[in-house]
């Protein structure tokens, strides 16, 4: 794959009536979108944004009801390889689902879902111990640059999904 951004991948909802809830939504979420780079400080800091559009209060609505978000982040390469340790150093799995505690979290606060004045946001961020072993050098020859996306989808309680791939970071990332 290219350098391009491949930006937001805009899904139709699956608009889910949710009238059993009291405290559901009254606007079902219809777009989400995923940005994330790294940069080397002295450590490898990997962040990534997420932000789903709506107002506030459908946004707490929305992870009081147990909304998650699953993030994927992957090496770009013939065939894509899933990273370990990342988005979250130790994880392994195939996703690492993140949720509100069960409340939402505070704007700025990292690692849970947020109900922002414009939506639900997700904000992670992570250092890595900089060289050759560390997870975000997915190409290990000095002379390829490696190139790192990430997938996220959105899952409300109701089962309704929403899923976007982000930019491609791209760089020497030892
Ligand atoms: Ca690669
Ligand atoms: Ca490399
Ligand atoms: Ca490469």
């Amino acid at each position: 794959m290219t350098r391009i951004a491949r930006m937001i991948a805009v899904v139709g909802a699956g608009i889910t009536m949710s009238a059993a809830l009291v405290s559901a939504p009254a606007h079902a979420a219809s777009s989400i979108t995923i940005t994330h780079q790294v940069t080397k400080p002295g450590q490898l800091r990997h962040e990534v944004n997420i932000h789903l559009p709506m107002n506030q209060e459908d946004a707490a609505g929305y992870i009081w009801n147990g909304a998650q978000i699953r993030v994927t982040c992957f090496g770009d390469d013939w065939a894509d390889d899933m990273l370990p340790d990342v988005p979250e150093p130790g994880f392994s799995g195939s996703y690492v689902a993140y949720k509100g505690r069960p409340a939402p979290g505070q704007p700025g606060e990292l690692k849970v879902l947020v109900a922002a004045a414009d939506g639900v946001r997700l904000k992670i961020v992570n250092l890595y111990e900089r060289g050759y072993r560390n997870p975000l050098n997915e190409d290990l020859l000095p002379s390829d640059d490696d190139e790192i996306y990430c997938k996220a989808k959105w899952i409300d309680a109701d089962g309704a999904t929403l899923s976007a791939t982000s930019n491609t970071a791209t760089g020497d990332f030892t």
